[in-house]
Parts: C-alpha cells; sequence; structure tokens
C-alpha cells in the first residue's frame, strides 16, 4: 500500500496544543506581512479552492503563466517574511541530512476547500523530504503512488499531526478531498492550515 512506501512517515499529535497555538501565533504574524492570496490554474485561470501564502526564502506561486518558486509575494512584491524558528527546528529533527528549507507554504482551507491529487514536481531538490504540519481541523488526506492511476490509502489528519514525505514517497501523488468542520478550536474562525516545508534548488 502507499502507506508502505520507503520514506513516508506518520508522526500524530507532533505538536501540543501549547505548541500548536505558538505556530498559529507565527502563521499570523506572516499573513500580516504577507497576505493570503488566492492562486489560479495555469492557463485555464480556474481559482484554487484553497488561499496560500509563504515565509522563508522562496515561496510558492500559480499564476496563468504556471507554478514556480519565486522571492517576493505575487501582490505586494514584499520579500517573503524569515521562516520561524519552530519550523527549523522541525526541519531539523526530521530532515537532519538535508540542507536547510527554503520555502514554507503556508496552505489555508475554509470548511468547502480541496486539493485535487497531484505530484509536487517545481522543486529541484527531490532528494530532500516535504515536511507538513497539519493545524485546525481535520482532514482527509489520499496518499497514492508514482502513477495518478496507482491506488491511493487515506488517512485523516488532525491538528498537531506532522508526515514527512521522503525518499520513494516523494514524488507520490497526493491530496486532500474534504474537511471535517468544526473539529478543532484551534482557529477562533474555523478551517485548517497545512504548513509545508521544502528544499527547492539543490544544495551547491
Ligand atoms: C506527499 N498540501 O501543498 S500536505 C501541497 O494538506 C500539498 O495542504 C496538502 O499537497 C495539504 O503541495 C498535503 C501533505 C503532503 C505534502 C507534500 C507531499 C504530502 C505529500 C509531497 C509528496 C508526497
Ligand atoms: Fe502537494
Amino acid at each position: 500500500s502507499p502507506f508502505d512506501l520507503v520514506g513516508f512517515q506518520f508522526l500524530p499529535g507532533y505538536f501540543d496544543r501549547q505548541a500548536q497555538s505558538a505556530l498559529i501565533d507565527e502563521i499570523r504574524q506572516i499573513v500580516a506581512t504577507a497576505p493570503l492570496f488566492r492562486p489560479v490554474m495555469p492557463r485555464t485561470g480556474k481559482p484554487f479552492s484553497v488561499k496560500m501564502s509563504n515565509c522563508g526564502p522562496l515561496g510558492w506561486v500559480a499564476d496563468r503563466s504556471g507554478y514556480r518558486y519565486q522571492p517576493h509575494h505575487p501582490d505586494t512584491g514584499a520579500p517573503w517574511p524569515e521562516m520561524p524558528g519552530m519550523l527549523l527546528d522541525l526541519w531539523n529533527q526530521l530532515a537532519p541530512n538535508s540542507a536547510s528549507p527554503e520555502a514554507c507554504l503556508i496552505n489555508f482551507y475554509q470548511s468547502n476547500a480541496k486539493m485535487g491529487l497531484h505530484q509536487d514536481r517545481d522543486e529541484q531538490d527531490f532528494t530532500a523530504p516535504v515536511v507538513s504540519v497539519s493545524l485546525g481541523d481535520t482532514a482527509l488526506f489520499r496518499l497514492g503512488g508514482h502513477e495518478r492511476k496507482s491506488p491511493t490509502r487515506s488517512l485523516k489528519l488532525q491538528s498537531g499531526d506532522v508526515i514527512v514525505l521522503g525518499g520513494d514517497a516523494r514524488l507520490s501523488f497526493h491530496g486532500i478531498d474534504r474537511l471535517y468542520p468544526n473539529t478543532s478550536s484551534l482557529l477562533t474562525n474555523g478551517g485548517r492550515i497545512n504548513l509545508t516545508l521544502r528544499r527547492v534548488t539543490s544544495p551547491a
């Protein structure tokens, strides 16, 4: 099954309530400087249901011209805010042999948001893992294999859970099928935040 892929780690309850709340405080400060934007699909311009921001030297963006990483916010033109120390610590714990993370993508899901099955292929370095943190409402996550048609399995991600996608799992298809509204009181207005830490460029 996809969960047996070498390099897939599920760490339920990695962050306790106090750490989750500290992370939310950091995210609030980041989005005050780098406001959430709504990406659109290249060519079609179809809007994502998820809103996004980033911190760290690079940020992932999507517009009519494509998907890419860039050092500036697509609307304000300002550099992305610094990556919080808590996230650098997380990376050092879970990806100790990889060069420092360059991008932390902040995905914000309202109750009806989802993310279709996709691969993360916009990075140059696929040897580093992706580290993901779930905060707020529970989500139904789907993990497949290396081909879109590969069998998939589903897993509920709760607030404080961390997953690590390295090795063979790094290029797996994955997505978020749905949220379970009102399953967490972490976010005052509900919804879910997912943080994904990534190495983008190949270390020299
Ligand atoms: C499996 N985010 O930002 S996180 C994404 O919950 C993304 O917002 C989802 O997919 C979210 O690209 C899923 C879990 C995750 C992240 C990266 C992966 C799973 C992954 C990369 C490879 C395989
Ligand atoms: Fe992804």
